[in-house]
């Protein structure tokens, strides 16, 4: 059945580029050996399924121009960290590779990886290689295939962690591509004979466009399970046992500026399959998407849209189909709570792990908070199992009780914020990295959310609302990479300097949020939003969460008090 597509219309060019690309291999070889700073637009795309991106300084990108000089190219290289883990080992050696290779910069993603930014051409074989050699690899963190496999990362008692981690390793293993073209790009292996390969999963086009797995604990929904293609809900009998998953098809969150055919969705249930069938429960919905998503038109080409355009009754036939079996009816579950497992727990193993805010996922040194650093510091002392979470935020787990202010000591050192030093608002943000890096940011988003936040902070609590958790979200551009359509508070860049802002989703990231504004200048966007936490203050029902207050309210009525 592979590569049935469910209209009879022209594939778009990336369909092409990858049917020609002899299995991923493309002219990326020939074009590496060359001396020049940039790879051609067809070997850029097929560079992103081997994990990494051209982007330029955006800058400098018009001074460049206008000089009719070339742009500055560099890449940003991202790894694929099934459940957000690292060994102490690992992560020290990813901040070498940083100084070495890289801007000195580590950035935790929204999807537990890490990306390097600024590798320029001719580092990029022997930070790959490096990568590698370190046990890590970045082969599918980008392109058409199954992208990183993430789970909540917290190693909590109560959860069967280390189950749920050998999945998301396991999926992930299993839905790497299985072509040899990375081996022979970058680790100098031995060549063989494309034409001999195959892709058993993906076939020779690969799946029509990106597809996230993530794996959640019903309770506490840190992965934010309705945002990606696929989410597994792990179920758990009364005796504490994994017994199997809900299956949860078709969230994502991208969409383009004036394009009326794009927009976030929510996942919706499928059904219930026991962990023995879980494989080949996957594979069938991969396939499904490999055979009927929409190769002609990548804007429409997620499997959201198909699940949207078809309907969940035709994804559960083709799911039987597909698999030989029928799904069971999905297991009631209850998103109550979500936790960025920032502070200090108890783990499963009677120690304790830590867990660190990260400003907009930046590990780095300024004058004044020495991050980088003091996690270094951290990780080379006391040799901890390290986490990143999809908050962007990192744990250490494995620490003793004795050892606990000896970290604290080393965070407070090095200038370092704790969880009982930061603001509520602060701690529940994240922003996309956009401006200067990103190639499709319309706007700045980490670069500016900080000011944004610290004037937000002082409104917040001059209201007395410091101890409300609000989660607010801020990107450069649509395409929603902090998640912000599931946030209470969503700024969305809709040009330069100018932002949409959204209100009305949950903090359990179970409801989208609705555009309130199309287009906020940045310096408005606490004056815009005021008048609502101030009307949230007075007239909000007892116990009453922000995103619930707004969406009670509905969108007119906030827009009545927030004239702008
Ligand atoms: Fe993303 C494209 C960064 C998570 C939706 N994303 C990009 C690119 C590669 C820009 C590009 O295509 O040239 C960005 C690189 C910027 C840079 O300089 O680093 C980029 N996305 C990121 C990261 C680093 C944001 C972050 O703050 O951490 C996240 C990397 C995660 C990872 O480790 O794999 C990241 N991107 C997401 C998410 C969130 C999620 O999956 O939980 C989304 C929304 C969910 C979804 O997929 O719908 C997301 N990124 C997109 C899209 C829109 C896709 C769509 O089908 O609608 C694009 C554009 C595209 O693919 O054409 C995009
Ligand atoms: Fe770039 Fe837009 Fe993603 Fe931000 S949301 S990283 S601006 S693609």
């Amino acid at each position: 059945m592979e590569g049935v597509m469910t209209e009879a219309a022209k594939k778009s060019a990336v369909e092409v580029e990858k049917e020609n690309s002899r299995l991923l291999r493309g002219n990326i070889g020939e074009q590496l050996a060359q001396l020049t700073s940039f790879f051609t637009s067809s070997e850029h795309n097929l560079l992103k399924c081997h994990g990494t991106y051209q982007q330029d300084d955006r800058d400098k990108r018009q001074d460049l121009m206008r000089q009719g000089k070339e742009k500055a190219f560099s890449f940003m290289v991202r790894t694929k960290l099934p459940g957000g883990k690292l060994t102490a080992n690992q992560y020290l050696e990813l901040d070498r590779f940083a100084e070495t290779y890289a801007n000195g910069t580590l950035r935790i993603t929204t999807r537990q990886g890490i990306q390097f930014h600024g590798v320029l051409k001719g580092n990029l074989k022997p930070l790959m290689k490096k990568i590698n050699q370190a046990m890590i690899t970045t082969l599918g963190a980008c392109g058409d295939v199954v992208r990183n496999v993430c789970s909540c990362p917290a190693p909590l008692p109560d959860r069967q962690k280390i189950e749920i981690e050998r999945y998301a390793r396991d999926i992930s293993n299993r839905t790497l591509p299985q072509s040899n073209a990375y081996h022979e790009l970058w680790l100098d292996g031995k060549k063989v004979d494309s034409s001999q390969e195959k892709e058993p999963l993906y076939g020779k086009t690969y799946l029509p466009r990106k597809f996230k797995i993530v794996i959640a604990y019903p309770g506490d929904n840190c992965v934010d399970i309705y945002a990606h293609d696929l989410g597994l809900a792990a179920m758990v009998n009364p005796e504490g046992d994994l017994t199997g998953f809900n299956l949860l098809v078709g969230g994502g969150m991208g969409s383009t500026h004036n394009v009326a055919e794009t927009y976030p969705l929510l996942a919706k249930p499928l059904g219930y399959v026991s962990k023995e069938k879980i494989f080949e429960a996957l594979e069938a919905i991969i396939k499904i998407q490999r055979d009927f998503g929409n190769r002609s038109n990548r804007k429409r080409a997620r499997l959201k849209y198909l699940v949207e355009e078809k309907g969940i009754p035709w994804m559960a036939a083709e799911f039987q189909e597909y698999a030989g079996f029928v799904l069971e009816p999905i297991i009631p579950m209850d998103w109550s709570g979500t936790h960025d497992h920032v502070g200090w727990y108890k783990n499963g193993t009677g120690n304790f792990f830590c867990g660190l805010f990260v400003e907009n996922g930046r590990i780095k040194d300024t004058a004044e908070i020495r991050l980088r650093s003091g996690i270094r510091k951290i990780i080379e002392t006391f040799k901890p199992d390290v986490y990143l979470t999809l908050q962007q935020n990192i744990l250490f787990d494995g620490i003793d009780e004795a050892q606990k202010s000896s970290v604290e000591k080393i965070l407070e050192e090095h200038g370092i914020l704790t969880d009982r030093k930061i603001s509520n608002i602060l701690r529940w943000s994240m922003a996309c990295p956009a401006f200067p890096t990103c190639g499709l940011a319309i706007t700045e988003s980490e670069r500016a959310l900080p000011n944004v936040i610290r004037v937000l902070e002082k409104e917040i609590s001059g209201l007395g609302l410091e101890k409300e958790e609000i989660t607010l979200r801020m990107t450069g551009c649509p395409n929603g990479c902090a998640r912000p359509y599931t946030s209470e508070i969503g700024i969305v860049g809709s040009g330069i300097g100018q932002y949409e802002i959204l209100l009305g989703g949950n903090f359990e990231g179970t409801r989208l949020n609705q555009t309130l504004f199309d287009k906020i200048k940045q310096e408005n966007l606490v004056s815009a939003l005021k008048p609502i936490l101030e009307s949230f203050k007075n007239d909000r029902k007892s116990g009453e969460r922000f995103g619930d207050f707004c969406f009670r309210i509905g969108t007119p009525r906030l827009k009545q008090m927030s004239i702008q």
